[in-house]
């Protein structure tokens, strides 16, 4: 059978471009995936809240130029670094990423890229916070470019549909858009995201009448004296890993618009009365879409370069 030998040859070639694979650090650093995990660990012991920031830090790398820790840039002294750009204000966590290189470094170096390093720490961290334990695969290699013009990201505002022209551009679907959006189970968001929601809502003289009038009044004392203040995405358990994200926008308390719409939109809502009923159900899809979310444009094999230090890129010889 012909067909089958040929296929088998395939199949015993060590392919030239490595995909990405679980285990990729196996042979080359085997402590890779331990390494991260324990400075997760120490972080989350301190500041639980790092599990949003990972997740938002993995979300806007994967969505500008791939998964290649291009957010990590610091900007040069002539030249502007993905970093600077407005949607990137409030990322964080940067500190954190680089205590785990640093500790990669020590122990093998010029090894494990900055971007399977964001990839680790967001999938630690949300097990952690009691979200699922996902394996991911690695690989990934880290990029060369880092440009605030390339950060093209949606705001808050954003109808379903149009939001979801963004992630079908990065071939995930809506049912997979819907579980993403359940990250903001954790985290801040900062008044100046949401605050147009709160009165005069589009010209009306009256909040967003899709907003629960408690909530309105709740947020609007925190944020009326000062729109950087800060307010949990999720109201009821912000710390923890859930669905109830999913409970709380059925409840009309969706912080973000987008987030509310997910609950009234007739093409997302049976997604979202499905995940507030299981959370098993949307702890499972979450960790599938993840590791989608993780594999967007990444860059493998000799593509990129594996970085020294996550907010440089390495000296050209
Ligand atoms: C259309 C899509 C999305 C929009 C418009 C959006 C918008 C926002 C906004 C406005 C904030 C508040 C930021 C701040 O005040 O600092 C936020 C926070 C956050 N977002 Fe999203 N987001 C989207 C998708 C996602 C996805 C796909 C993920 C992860 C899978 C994610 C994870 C988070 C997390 C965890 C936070 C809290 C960050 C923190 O506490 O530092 N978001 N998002
Ligand atoms: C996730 O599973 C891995 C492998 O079983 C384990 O080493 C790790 O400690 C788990 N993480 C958490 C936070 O429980
Ligand atoms: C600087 O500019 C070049 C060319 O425009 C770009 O490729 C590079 O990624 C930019 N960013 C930084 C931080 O150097
Ligand atoms: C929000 O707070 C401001 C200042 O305290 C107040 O004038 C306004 O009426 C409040 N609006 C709502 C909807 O609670
Ligand atoms: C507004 O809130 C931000 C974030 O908490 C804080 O840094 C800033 O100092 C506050 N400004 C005022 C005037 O209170
Ligand atoms: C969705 O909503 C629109 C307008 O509210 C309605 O015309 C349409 O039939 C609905 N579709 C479904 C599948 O429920
Ligand atoms: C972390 C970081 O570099 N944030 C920058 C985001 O963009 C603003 C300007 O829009 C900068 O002031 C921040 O420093």
């Amino acid at each position: 059978n012909l067909g089958h030998s040929y296929s088998l040859f395939l199949f015993v070639i060590p392919p030239v471009l490595a995909n990405l694979q679980v285990d990729f650090y196996k042979s080359t650093c085997p402590q890779a995936e331990s390494i991260v995990q324990q400075v997760v660990k120490n972080e989350f012991s301190r500041d639980p809240s790092i599990t949003a920031a990972f997740l938002r830090m993995h979300f806007h790398d994967c969505f500008v130029r791939g998964c290649g820790a291009s957010i990590l840039i610091d900007s040069a002294k002539k030249n502007s670094s993905e970093k600077i750009a407005s949607p990137n204000q409030t990322v964080r966590g940067y500190e954190v990423i680089d205590k785990a290189k640093k500790s990669l470094e020590d122990t093998c170096s010029t090894t494990v890229s900055c971007a399977d390093i964001i990839t680790l720490a967001a999938r630690d961290a949300i097990a952690l916070a009691g979200g699922p334990n996902y394996t991911v695969p690695t690989g990934r290699r880290d990029g060369l470019v880092s440009n605030p013009d390339d950060v093209n990201l949606p705001g808050p505002g954003i109808s379903v549909s149009g939001a979801l022209q963004f992630f079908k551009a990065k071939g995930i679907d809506l049912n997979e858009m819907v579980t993403l959006l359940g990250a903001h189970t954790v985290g801040f968001a900062r008044c100046f995201f949401f605050s147009n929601r709160l009165s005069n809502f589009r010209g009306s003289g009256v909040p967003d009448p899709s907003m629960d009038p408690t909530l309105v009044a709740k947020l609007n004392k925190t944020c009326a004296p000062n729109v950087s203040a800060t307010v949990f995405l999720d109201h009821n358990t912000f710390f923890s890993f859930d669905n109830k994200f999913y409970n709380q926008i059925l409840l009309k308390r969706g912080i973000l618009q987008l987030d509310q719409e997910l609950a009234l939109d007739n093409s997302t809502a049976s997604t979202v009365s499905g995940f507030a009923s299981n959370g098993i159900r949307f702890q499972n899809n979450f960790a599938k879409a993840m590791v989608k979310l993780g594999s967007i444009e990444v860059l493998v094999g000799k593509a990129g370069e594996i970085r020294n230090n996550c907010r440089v890129f390495n000296p050209a010889n």
